[in-house]
């Protein structure tokens, strides 16, 4: 199954690229796409729409500012949507999550961290994981690693 990324902008790619680097690690298939819930919504309706017919299994939606994406998304699929809020010009980022997060009751987003474009995508293999038990064992993996390099730490 593949993972969907879309953004809002191709400014955007600049923080998305960390999710593609982190499937990239766990050599999970993805599809990439520059789509505006404003700029583009017939051609987003049309890609989300086809997106479980495609053998998709979840959508990370970056966008900036009034960050409508993840939400217009989620609107068009009952496939899992994970929205990264991407800090733009202003606000320090807290318009995107905010607008992001704010989701009306029975249309799910799961929202990460102001451009926490790598754990959209753990979250992503997290998700596919659940069904695949080679999965686990990678994340298993590289928590152990993470782990280790914390441990590894030396300050003085
Ligand atoms: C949002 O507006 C995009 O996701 C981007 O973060 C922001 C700015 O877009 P550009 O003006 O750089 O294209 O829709």
């Amino acid at each position: 199954m593949k993972i969907g990324i879309v953004m809002g902008s191709s400014s955007d790619w600049n923080v998305m690229k960390g999710a593609t680097e982190i499937l990239d690690q766990f050599e999970i298939e993805y599809e990439v796409k520059v789509l505006s819930a404003h700029r583009t919504p017939h051609q987003l309706e049309e890609w989300v729409k086809d997106l479980r017919n495609r053998n998709f299994s979840t959508v990370i939606a970056g966008a900036g500012g009034a960050a409508h994406l993840a939400g217009v998304v989620a609107a068009f699929t009952t496939l899992p949507v994970i929205g990264v809020p991407v800090k733009g010009q202003a606000f320090e980022g807290l318009d995107s999550l905010l607008s992001m997060v704010q989701m009306p009751s029975g249309i799910p987003v799961a929202v990460v961290a102001v451009n926490g474009s790598k754990n959209a995508a753990l979250l992503a293999v997290e998700i596919l994981a659940v069904t695949k038990p080679e999965l686990k064992d990678k994340m298993d993996l590289f928590r152990k690693a993470q782990a280790e390099k914390v441990l590894a730490s030396e300050i003085i």
